[in-house]
């Protein structure tokens, strides 16, 4: 089966999504995976999709945004931004292939395809219930708490993390690969995704020392301008445990790649939160969801980063409109771009 899938890269729910699918899409055509591509999708400023990322007989697309393209065969996702113009919007919703889904309140994609997958085509793996599961707690920060998200002990935080944190192109195939049939503890054993997480767990002890040091609570928003650090991305609640009474966090980093803004709105909230995160963030060319979302710049632009992460922190510290339909009130928490 020439299957290629596109899917959220270095996202735990994206791969979990691209594992789960992949093996129904298989299983429904009598053909092995092992011909699956996987093809990795990161949230951009203009067109994300790479020439000749749809040429392929059959794709599809998971917990990432629409293409209106033709050639675009499956799509699930659950991100409020899914469509960057009007146009896309109109075109999923003129769609009659029964085969694209968007479900903005779902906790995590891999649910979303996990319930869909039931309840329309009468599918479902049992075995992979544990995969379904972490993965909604991991999209939408539901963690037991916050100490739970940063120490890493369960196998799902550690991979979590691992396919966050990877730039080896192989290794999230073969987690992906991994997720189809295997329990994660058993996948985080695997010798070589043991050693790739070793430096990772590391780097991740190190990175709690620095957002120790140079987080800052002002107004019930944490700010972390980690450049020049050497940090790439930190783990979003390092800040939540430092600072439990804080409701937002606002966090700038940079990678060879590209420069970020990242806000968050804390899972373990003291007083509930009032704004919009994707609204805010679209405000300034990013988006996702009501809970948290990301401003992402060309590499190398750090004072443009630093001033649209302030102007966003202070939006945040003034109390936002009263929690409603513009709050997204109602809707799970959820996470990433
Ligand atoms: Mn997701």
């Amino acid at each position: 089966m020439d299957l290629a899938i596109l899917y959220h890269g270095n996202c735990f729910d994206g791969a979990a999504s691209a594992a789960l699918l992949g093996r129904f899409l298989a299983e429904r055509a009598g053909a092995p995976t092992a011909a699956i591509r996987h093809l990795p999708m990161a949230h951009r400023q203009g067109d994300p999709f790479p020439p000749g990322a749809l040429d392929g007989p059959l794709n599809a697309c998971v917990d990432f945004r629409f293409s209106p393209s033709p050639r675009l065969h499956w799509w699930f996702d659950h991100h409020a931004s899914a469509f960057v113009a009007p146009a896309e919007r109109a075109a999923f919703e003129a769609d009659r292939s029964g085969q694209k889904f968007w479900d903005p309140s779902a906790p995590s994609c891999t649910g979303f395809i996990h319930r869909t997958l039931r309840d329309r085509f009468g599918w479902e793996a049992p075995e992979l219930a544990d995969l379904v599961a972490w993965a909604e707690v991991i999209d939408a920060a539901r963690f037991p708490s916050a100490a739970v998200a940063v120490r890493l002990d369960e196998p799902a935080l550690r991979l979590m993390t691992l396919l966050e944190a990877t730039r080896d192109p192989a290794l999230p195939d073969r987690i992906i690969e991994a997720m189809r049939r295997r329990p994660l503890a058993e996948i985080v054993a695997e010798p070589a995704v043991a050693a790739a997480l070793a430096p990772i767990l590391e780097r991740h002890r190190a990175a709690v020392e620095i957002v120790r040091r140079l987080a800052r609570l002002e107004g019930g928003v944490v700010s972390a301008d980690l450049l020049g650090t050497g940090i790439e991305a930190a783990n979003k609640f390092i800040a939540y445990d430092l600072f439990p009474e804080a409701r937002y966090t606002v966090v700038v980093s940079e990678d060879p790649r590209r420069t970020k803004v990242s806000v968050g709105s804390n899972p373990w909230p003291r007083t509930p939160r009032t704004h919009d995160i994707a609204r805010l963030c679209e405000r300034y060319g990013g988006g996702g969801h009501p809970v948290v979302g990301a401003v992402t710049l060309p590499a190398g632009q750090r004072e443009e980063a630093r001033r649209i992460a302030a102007e966003i922190a202070a939006a945040l510290r003034v109390e936002g409109p009263a929690a409603g339909a513009a709050a997204g009130a109602g809707a799970p928490p959820g996470r990433a771009p």
